[in-house]
C-alpha cells in the first residue's frame, strides 16, 4: 500500500450557495468564501471540494450546467474564482471541484443545438429514442419524481433524463461528447485545480438495449449504475486527463456494492483513486419521501464500515463522511439535538478515526442541524416539490406524513445558509436569504464555536490535529474489538507498531465498558467524566497504547 497526499487529506466540502453571500444578494458566493478562508484554514483541512461553480440555471442549485468552462452569475466572475484558487493555495489547501457530465443542464448550447433537429451536429450528444406504441421508450423513471424521458415536440423524440427533465443525460458513446468533457478537466487542471469529485460518474454508461425496469427493483436506482462501458470509460479519462496530473479523484458511487469497489478503485485499474458510496447513509432508509422513518441499529451500521474497509482498506482506498449537500444534518441524522455537544463530536470521532479520507461538510463544524421547515412552500429543493407534486397532488399521499418525512431526511437541511454570528441572517447576508435560516442560529453559530474552548469546532481542530500527526489514524489496520456490542464501537488503528484505541457510546444511555484498559493512555475524550470503566451517553474517547 502506498501512501499519497490524498489519501492523508483531509476534505472540508463548501457549498457556495450557503457559504458566504458577499454582495448582499441573498446568494453566497466566491467573494463570500473569500473572506473565510481564514476560517477553514483554522480547522486544519487540506483539501475543499466545491460543489459546482459554473455556469447554471440551478434547477437543480448548479448541477445542472450551461458551460463547463464559466463561472455561474451568482457566484461571480472567473477572477473570483482564481482568487479563490490562489487563496486556498497561499494556505496550503488544494482545491477539487465537481465535475457533472453524466447530465448537462437542458440550457447548454449543446442540447439547445441538439434539439433543434434530429441531423443537428450536436443531436448525438444526448440520448434521443422514439415513442414506442405512441408512449415513452421505456418505464424508466428518474431520481426526482416521474419519467425519466421527456418528449421533446420540435422532433418528436423523447430525450433521456435520469435527473429533472432540465438535466438531459449526455451520451457517452459518443467519442465526440467524451473528448469534450476531457478537454473542460483539461482547463480548469491547466488553471491550477487539483481534481474532482464527480458525480454520479457510475451512471455515465448505459445499457444501450434500455431494458424494462426490473419489476423486483421499482424505486432502487441503483439499477442505473456500473453500465457495460464504465470502466472503458474511466480508463480513457485516465488516460487522457488524469495521468497528465498529480490530481485527486473521488466518484460518487451511487450503486456500486463493496464487491465492485475495486473495480472503480483498484490501484492497477488506472481509472478513479476513490469512491463516494451510500450504504450507511441509506441503511434501512433508501431516499424517498414516501416511506416513514426506519430506526437502525449499530451493528448495522458496523457491519457497512467494516465491509467497506475489508474491501478496499489493503488495495485501494476508502472516503468516509456522515454528511453532505444531498443528506440531513449529522446530529439530527445519526446523533441526537439533546445531546448536541456529545453527539456532534462522536460524530467527529468516527469521522476522522477510519482507514478512509475523511469528508467534513460545511456547518457539522459548529453542529448544525435539521431545520424545522413548517410548510412545502418553505423548501427549495427539486427532490422535495417534484415528488410532492407526483405523490402528494398526483397520486393523493397522506400531506401531513410526507412533511413529515421531508422534515427528517429533505437535502434542504443541509443547504440552510452557513450560520456565522448572531446579527440578522446568522450573518450570512445583508439581504434575504435564498433558503431559510435556521432559527436556531442564535446558539449554533461560527462565533460561538471559536468563543467556547470546549466547542465541536474546537473539537475538530484537535481531532484534525491529532491524525496528522499519527500516521496510524490514517493508515492503521482497523479492527473492531466488539463486534457484538449494539451501542458500543470500539475499535483498534495499528500500524508501525503504533495502536491507537477509540471507544464510542453510540445511544443516549450509559453503558459499560466492557475492556481493559491498561496500558492505555487517554489521547482525547469528548466529555470528562473521569470514569473509565462506563460511558456516558455519545461519549467517545481516543487512547494510546504506550
Ligand atoms: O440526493 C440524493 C438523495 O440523497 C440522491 O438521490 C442524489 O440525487 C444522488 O446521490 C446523486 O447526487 C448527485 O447528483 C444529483 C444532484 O442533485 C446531487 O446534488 C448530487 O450530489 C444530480 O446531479
Ligand atoms: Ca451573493
Amino acid at each position: 500500500m502506498q501512501k499519497t497526499w490524498w489519501k492523508e487529506a483531509i476534505v472540508y466540502q463548501i457549498y457556495p450557495r450557503s457559504f458566504k453571500d458577499a454582495n448582499g444578494d441573498g446568494i453566497g458566493d466566491l467573494r463570500g468564501i473569500l473572506e473565510k478562508l481564514d476560517y477553514v484554514a483554522s480547522l486544519g483541512v487540506d483539501v475543499v471540494w466545491l460543489s459546482p461553480h459554473f455556469k447554471s440555471p440551478n434547477v437543480d442549485n448548479g448541477y445542472d450546467i450551461s458551460d463547463y468552462l464559466d463561472i455561474m452569475d451568482e457566484f461571480g466572475t472567473m477572477e473570483d474564482f482564481d482568487a479563490v484558487l490562489a487563496g486556498l493555495h497561499e494556505r496550503g489547501i488544494k482545491l477539487i471541484i465537481d465535475l457533472v457530465v453524466n447530465h448537462s443542464s437542458d440550457q447548454h448550447p449543446w442540447f439547445q443545438a441538439a434539439r433543434t433537429a434530429k441531423d443537428n451536429p450536436y443531436r448525438d450528444y444526448y440520448i434521443w429514442r422514439p415513442p414506442v406504441n405512441g408512449q415513452t421508450p421505456n418505464d424508466w423513471r428518474a431520481f426526482f419524481a416521474g419519467s425519466a424521458w421527456e418528449l421533446d415536440e420540435t422532433t418528436g423524440e423523447y430525450y433521456l433524463h435520469l435527473f429533472t427533465k432540465e438535466q438531459p443525460d449526455l451520451n457517452w458513446e459518443n467519442p465526440k461528447l467524451r473528448h469534450e468533457v476531457y478537454k473542460a478537466m483539461r482547463f480548469w487542471l491547466d488553471k491550477g485545480v487539483d481534481g474532482f469529485r464527480m458525480d454520479v460518474i457510475t451512471f455515465i454508461s448505459k445499457d444501450q438495449t434500455y431494458p424494462p425496469y426490473p419489476e423486483t427493483r421499482f424505486g432502487d436506482f441503483t439499477v442505473y449504475a456500473n453500465g457495460p462501458r464504465v470502466h472503458e470509460f474511466l480508463h480513457e479519462m485516465n488516460r487522457e486527463v488524469l495521468s497528465k496530473y498529480d490530481c485527486m479523484t473521488v466518484g460518487e458511487s451511487f450503486g456500486v456494492t463493496a464487491e465492485q469497489a475495486l473495480s472503480y478503485v483498484g490501484e492497477g485499474r488506472h481509472e478513479l483513486q476513490t469512491i463516494y458510496h451510500f450504504d450507511h447513509v441509506t441503511v434501512r432508509n433508501p431516499h424517498t419521501f414516501v416511506n416513514g422513518w426506519q430506526d437502525f441499529n449499530l451493528q448495522e451500521l458496523k457491519a457497512i464500515f467494516y465491509k467497506w474497509d475489508r474491501a478496499l482498506g489493503d488495495q485501494g482506498w476508502n472516503t468516509m463522511y456522515f454528511g453532505n449537500h444531498d443528506n440531513p444534518r449529522v446530529i439530527s441524522r445519526f446523533g441526537d439535538p439533546a445531546h448536541h455537544k456529545a453527539s456532534g463530536k462522536m460524530i467527529a470521532t468516527l469521522l476522522l478515526t477510519q482507514r478512509a479520507t475523511p469528508y467534513l461538510y460545511q456547518g457539522d463544524e459548529i453542529g448544525m442541524t435539521n431545520c424545522p421547515f413548517d410548510a412545502i412552500e418553505e423548501f427549495n429543493d427539486v427532490e422535495v416539490l417534484n415528488n410532492y407534486k407526483e405523490f402528494v397532488e398526483e397520486k393523493g399521499a397522506d400531506d401531513a406524513a410526507y412533511l413529515a418525512n421531508a422534515n427528517i431526511i429533505a437535502r434542504d437541511h443541509a443547504r440552510t445558509p452557513m450560520q456565522w454570528n448572531t446579527a440578522p441572517q446568522a450573518g450570512f447576508t445583508t439581504g434575504m436569504p435564498w433558503l431559510k435560516i435556521n432559527p436556531n442560529y442564535t446558539e449554533i453559530n461560527v462565533e460561538a464555536a471559536l468563543a467556547d474552548p470546549d466547542s465541536i469546532f474546537h473539537y475538530y481542530r484537535q481531532l484534525i490535529a491529532l491524525r496528522k500527526a499519527n500516521p496510524a489514524l490514517t493508515y492503521g489496520a482497523n479492527e473492531d474489538i466488539l463486534p457484538e456490542h449494539p451501542q458500543v464501537w470500539a475499535y483498534t488503528r495499528t500500524f508501525e507498531g503504533v495502536c491507537f484505541l477509540v471507544v464510542v457510546n453510540f445511544g443516549k444511555t450509559t453503558q459499560a465498558l466492557p475492556l481493559d484498559l491498561s496500558g492505555y493512555t487517554l489521547s482525547l475524550s469528548n466529555l470528562n467524566e473521569g470514569t473509565p470503566h462506563t460511558l456516558a451517553p455519545y461519549e467517545s474517547r481516543i487512547y494510546q497504547r504506550s
